[in-house]
């Protein structure tokens, strides 16, 4: 088989990537390792920045967005027992769109399948060969027979775990990691959310937060201890432990029911400098990953897409490779913004392992200070205004 862009993965990074450049007669193939029913199941991303909304726009995949995302002007951060408005609107101009990451993936998935473009499904990449060259390949199996295509580019969207990164060489490769030692449980379930915005809380027991799908599905998070099993929270225990961490006002209003999603995930900053290697390039969470507190995951992948899009464009329209010379480059720019501002969200709202959850550590009166300040100061806000709607592309 052949192809000109093979896209490793059916995140949203390889299928927003496909979307836009099927729009523009570019040709591609996406191979999955998952069945397609498997990755329209995980649970994710919630919030989307302006410029996330807008490529979704161009990419012709927001009929059912626009419908029924939600705008929300604000959202609230919770300390010492009280909530505090962050007024994004009134500080940045814009807002942000709540639209969960699994709808986002069926639009695109049910576009692929209208525009009659390939996923193979259940197709696990094992190698990359040639990747210098002008035609690299991609190994993959399916159904335990060996198959490969050959392209002009290879585009890593396979996520933290996928194999393209690691197919770029040891002595290349360049990469920077934080692991945090605490996760985020996470369930979803379909009550009506506490509160018309999202809830960020810092409380001595650890970090909560209240989020959103729609009117009748709600999102909520508290920090956990890393090794913590899922099958050691029951739904009930979830609850009493939310509430103890939220405002008594949220905690009082609070509709708990049945979760119908229940899972852990690990946080982690982590950047691949290397985000080009001869003609594989890597898009999304195959290249960074942040912690979910300041909501970059899928946001710095849709800037990534929008500067690979416009790379690969601007080659097969007119030859010119300047774009993907320069994606890199530019991509990462935008990157360690995101992930400064994720490590700083983290760092301020959640219980840290020096600070023994008592307000009377050092690291505690740090960040009961430095929230203090960013409520008496509008420079101070602004600052974390501007980047939780997106720093610009
Ligand atoms: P994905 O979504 O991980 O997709 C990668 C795909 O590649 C496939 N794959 C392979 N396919 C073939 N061969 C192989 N060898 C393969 N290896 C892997 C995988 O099966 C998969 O289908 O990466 P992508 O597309 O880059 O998208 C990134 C986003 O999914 C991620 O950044 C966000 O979900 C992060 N995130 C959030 N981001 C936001 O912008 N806003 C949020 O509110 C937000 N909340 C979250 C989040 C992530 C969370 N978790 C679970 C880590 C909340 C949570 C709890
Ligand atoms: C979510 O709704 O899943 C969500 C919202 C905000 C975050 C992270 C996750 O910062």
């Amino acid at each position: 088989m052949k192809t000109q862009v093979g896209i490793i993965g059916s995140g949203p990074s390889g299928l927003i990537l496909a979307q836009i450049l099927h729009l523009q007669g570019i040709e591609s193939i996406i191979l999955e390792r998952k069945t397609t029913d498997y990755v329209l199941t995980r649970i994710r991303a919630g919030v989307l920045e302006q410029s996330c909304v807008d490529l979704l726009r161009q990419a012709q995949a927001s009929k059912r967005m626009d419908i029924e995302g939600i705008m929300h002007d604000g959202f609230d951060i919770a300390y010492s027992g009280e909530a505090h408005h962050v007024n994004l609107k009134k500080l940045t101009g814009t807002g942000v769109m709540i639209y969960g990451q699994t709808e986002i993936t069926r639009d695109l998935i049910d576009l692929r399948r209208k525009n009659g473009g390939v996923i193979i499904e259940e197709a696990e990449v094992t190698t990359i060969e040639n990747i210098t060259s002008k035609s690299p390949i991609i190994h993959y199996l399916k159904d335990g027979v060996e198959h490969q295509i050959q392209c002009d580019f290879v585009t890593g969207c396979d996520g933290y775990h996928g194999a393209s990164r690691k197919s770029i060489p040891q002595d290349i490769l360049k990469t920077h990691e934080q692991i945090y030692p605490f996760g985020w449980l996470g369930i979803l379930s379909e009550t009506p959310p506490v509160s018309k915005e999202l809830i960020y809380t810092r409380h001595e027991r650890g970090f909560a937060l209240c989020s959103m799908r729609n009117e009748m599905l709600s999102r909520y998070y508290i920090q956990v201890p890393i090794d913590d099993k899922v099958e050691d929270w029951s739904d009930d225990r979830f609850w009493d432990e939310l509430k103890k961490r939220l405002p008594k006002d949220a905690a009082n209003k609070l509709v708990t029911g049945p979760s119908i999603e229940k899972s852990i995930a690990p946080l982690r900053s982590f950047v691949c400098e290397n985000m080009r290697y001869g003609n594989l390039f890597l898009a999304g969470d195959a290249a960074h990953i942040v912690p979910p507190t300041g909501a970059k995951g899928l946001n710095s992948a849709a800037s990534d897409i929008h500067y690979l899009s416009n790379a690969l464009i601007q080659y097969y329209k007119n030859g010119d490779e300047q774009g993907l010379d320069q994606y890199a480059e530019k991509a990462l720019k935008r990157v360690w913004k995101a992930e400064r501002f994720s490590w700083w969200m983290t760092n301020l709202l959640h219980k840290l392992p020096n600070s023994d959850g008592d307000s009377g550590s050092f690291t505690a009166k740090m960040q009961l200070a430095e929230l203090d300040y960013l409520f008496e100061s509008e420079a101070a806000l602004k600052s974390l205004a501007e980047n939780y709607i997106g720093l610009p592309y």
